[in-house]
């Protein structure tokens, strides 16, 4: 008899054929005899995604027999890029699907190319979480993602004569064969209204009467682990108009307007909002937010009930992170369902609320904390206001208590914000009610205590954590560097590496090894390669692979200063171009890289980005530097885009201002596949330099504590002649565009808010210390497998046991499987 837990799908590639023509034939509906490589690759993603759904069912009906503590990873968004690659090795079952396609006549890489990337996201915040669910499900924690399914994601860069267009993605056009709708997973969403007052049972409670209904529906996306049964979910909801308002409208015979308000329900989840940081102010964003919020906290209690029945506990089977401010309206809503629907009693539902949150802050400055109005919040969700206004009294009288009547403080930390604009501060919320907040970085955390949250931590020391971001070596050697990650596993002789990261520490001892450093930069070389052929389809410009390839890809920002990179460029040309054929002979050849989206609103970014245009066409034109400099901005920088050009990269610049970056981990990225950093001593630098060692990198401006005195002395001061040179340039219009150009010079020569000038010197004798270490490839290779060796502390794995041992108090919960022997 067939038994019902040995799976139903077979791997071998005989059956993966079949599996693959069938979806051919019946889902994509085409031809088994005739279809494309897109029509290919559909038919693949299905077959896959029958595999994702088979172990997604029974880690499912596993958790449900366990009943372990579950986390909910609250996050409003999720940078996934593609999955194909990602779930075929995470099953292992990869080289199985190669053979089975290339009997079928397709490659798999073609296939793997024509998917689109899921963007659900902007930047750093976003691709963490991506990472972090791989590491969940990869450690089997019983762990479930909640975010929205939106329609657009991030949008597409389009660069026309060097300036940013905004393009809207339209990843969902061609279906998505990655995720399941679940039809019957709905819940009403309230939006507007009036609150009541009532009698219920001779107690008097809150009657929240909706203006507005939105049903929530799930859309369920596998995530499977890599080396274990386990695949958890990531579940976004979308907007569908409620039936229940729709039909009085149409009984109402407003036949019209009941249709086009069926549209709006729809435009909730439409759009990701492109800006990085700052969102404040936006009804549609509240919306979003208190959409996915209450959907989430719904599907979560109904997953609860349907094993326990007291709310005491809550707590022992629930952990909910959150992730930033986004979703901290959880704590509102948790707190209304218990005290206006389950009739709790206030302190009592407090108490329980005050177990479940914990609180990541990804921001460094103030102004990068969530603020809401009150008059947006009352009028969108007025139960919630009276809520937050509860929580806020019974704070401020505790801590009256506490601290005495010092006004001051007490007004800092107060949850509503008595300025012109009333509003409330989410972070505030957050760090009151949540039993653990953290920073993304040791520097971080160390900031949000003695700054940001320096009243708070005098209150609650216990609370504040550190809990240092990581990323995936699954994404980042795994799929994207598939030679790397070959040789890793001869080296070290195991792929015990692949989901026990430290194992890496195992390279040192070969440092010095010529056969390892040949077979080293070999690896370099392909990966060089497939960049360079990336770049000359997509720019024309050819660039020579015993270049330093030189890469800054990230967010434009004038923090992280991609202005100083492009000056320091200007710099490099200039000296190229006034020296004599000798001298040039002795320069180290570079291609330099740089990538990245600005938010549409966002002047000065755009200008940046322009910038580096126009120098770029001066340089790459430019027959008297020929290959010893090239310059090129990669447009779209997406995920799929990184893990071609992370791979390539010989060196990559991390270079905001110290004290502006929480943590960074691109820089995580390219230290795990051997590049080296050239970097400020910010965010999670610091702890990298802690691991590698100073030696292996390239260090240089102001730090931390010297940031705000180099600012006292502000406009005054001095502007180095190398960097004063370099803007003289732009300003007299060697790179055309001179009226355009002259105010990023003037922000640097005035009040220089980013330090560019004063770290100018620094930059450049930093730059120079990576061409000399560049000209000795020995010397090179081993600070390049010292890095590789030192990455595993920045490993995803490390921050999601950190969390669950820390923060969460969850468990493993491993389907017992074929991994397991
Ligand atoms: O979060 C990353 C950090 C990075 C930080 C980034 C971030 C966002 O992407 C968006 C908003 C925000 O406040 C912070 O800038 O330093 O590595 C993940 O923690």
């Amino acid at each position: 008899m067939f038994g019902l837990m040995d799976g139903f799908l077979k791997n071998d590639p005989i059956s993966l054929q079949k599996d693959i023509l069938y979806h051919v034939e019946y889902t994509v509906a085409r031809s088994r005899f005739s279809f494309d490589d897109f029509e290919a690759y559909q038919a693949l993603a299905h077959s896959v995604r029958d595999r994702l759904i088979e172990r997604s069912h029974d880690t499912q009906l596993f958790f449900k027999r366990k009943d372990p503590k579950r986390v909910y990873f609250l996050s409003l968004e999720f940078l996934m890029g593609r999955s194909l690659s990602n779930s075929v090795i995470n099953l292992g079952i990869r080289d199985q699907y190669a053979e089975a396609l290339s009997q079928l006549g397709f490659e798999f890489e073609v296939l793997a190319e024509q998917e689109g990337d899921a963007a659900l996201g902007n930047g750093g915040l976003a691709r963490l979480s991506a990472c972090q669910m791989d590491s969940m499900a990869t450690l089997d924690y019983p762990a479930w993602g909640y975010g929205l399914r939106y329609q657009y994601g991030l949008f597409r860069q389009v660069i026309l004569d060097g300036i940013q267009h905004e393009q809207p993605d339209f990843w969902l056009n061609f279906g998505n064969p990655w995720e399941t709708e679940r039809v019957h997973v709905t819940y009403p969403v309230k939006f507007y209204g009036t609150v009541e007052e009532e009698i219920l049972n001779g107690e008097k409670c809150n009657v929240w009467n909706p203006g507005e209904l939105v049903e929530a529906v799930a859309y369920d996306n596998p995530i499977p682990g890599y080396g274990t049964r386990n695949t958890i979910t990531l579940r976004l909801w979308a907007g569908k108009p409620s039936d229940q308002r729709d039909m009085e409208a149409f009984n109402t015979g407003d036949y019209i307007n009941a249709l086009v308000s069926r549209q709006k329900a729809e435009n909730i989840s439409s759009v990701l909002y492109p800006d990085d940081r700052s969102y404040q102010g936006k009804e549609l964003r509240l919306k979003q937010q208190y959409f996915f919020v209450s959907a989430s906290i719904q599907d979560i209690i109904r997953r609860f009930k349907d094993a326990h029945s007291n709310f005491d506990e809550f707590p022992d089977k629930v952990a909910l992170q959150l992730n930033d401010t986004h979703p901290s309206l959880a704590i509102v809503e948790v707190m209304r369902v218990l005290v206006d629907e389950e009739h709790l009693d206030w302190h009592k539902a407090w108490d329980i609320v005050c177990k479940l949150f914990s609180f990541t802050i990804h921001a460094v400055i103030a102004e990068g904390l969530e603020k809401i109005p009150v008059d947006l919040l009352g009028s969108l969700l007025p139960r919630h206001l009276q809520i937050i206004y509860d929580i806020n009294f019974n704070f401020v009288e505790e801590l009256k208590k506490r601290i005495g009547l010092d006004y001051d403080r007490l007004s800092r930390m107060s949850i509503v914000e008595e300025a012109a604009v009333k509003t409330i501060r989410m972070a505030n919320l957050s760090v009151v009610c949540a039993h653990t907040v953290n920073g993304v970085s040791t520097v971080h955390s160390e900031l949000l205590k003695t700054k940001l949250f320096k009243d708070f931590y005098e209150l609650w020391p216990e609370k504040f954590q550190c809990m240092t971001n990581g990323v995936t070596q699954r994404r980042w050697i795994v799929v994207s560097n598939p030679s790397l990650c070959a040789l890793l596993s001869k080296w070290l002789g195991t792929e015990a590496w692949i989901r026990n990261v430290d194992l890496l520490t195992g390279l040192r001892e070969y440092a010095d090894d010529a056969d390892l450093q040949q077979e080293w930069m070999m690896v370099k070389k392909v990966n060089k390669m497939r960049l360079a052929e990336y770049i000359e389809a997509m720019s024309g410009v050819k660039v020579s692979l015993d270049a330093m390839f030189d890469v800054q890809t990230k967010r434009i920002h004038e923090y992280k200063r991609q202005l100083l990179n492009i000056l320091g460029i200007i710099h490099r040309y200039d000296c190229i171009k006034n020296m004599d054929k000798s001298q040039q002979s002795k320069v180290v050849p570079r291609v330099c890289i740089i990538g990245g989206k600005a938010a549409p609103g966002y002047e000065v970014a755009k200008k940046i980005i322009k910038l580096c245009h126009a120098v770029a066409e001066k340089i790459n034109n430019d027959s008297d530097v020929g290959d010893l400099l090239k310059l090129v901005f990669i447009p779209d920088y997406n995920v799929s885009l990184a893990e071609v050009v992370i791979p390539g990269a010989d060196l990559s610049q991390h270079l905001s201002t110290a004290g502006h970056e929480a943590s960074g981990t691109g820089s995580m990225k390219f230290l795990m596949n051997g590049c080296l950093l050239l970097a400020t001593e910010d965010g999670s630098t610091v702890e990298i330099v802690e691991e590698i060692g100073a030696e292996n990198l390239f260090l240089f401006g102001a730090k931390i504590h010297e940031v705000p005195e180099l600012r006292e002395k502000g406009p005054a001061h001095d502007v180095p002649l190398q960097c004063a040179r370099v803007l003289r340039l732009i300003r007299d219009g060697h790179f055309g565009f001179q009226d355009y150009f002259q105010s990023l010079c003037d922000s640097v020569e005035g009040e220089d808010f980013y330090l560019l000038s004063s770290d100018f010197g620094s930059y450049l004798e930093a730059q120079a210390a990576a061409d000399k270490a560049f000209a000795d490839p020995k010397k090179w290779t081993k600070m390049s497998i010292l890095s590789t060796a030192g990455s595993g502390r920045f490993s995803s794995d490390r921050t999601i046991r950190d969390y669950a041992e820390k923060s969460w108090g969850i468990e493993p919960c491993r389907f017992p499987s074929e991994f397991d022997g």
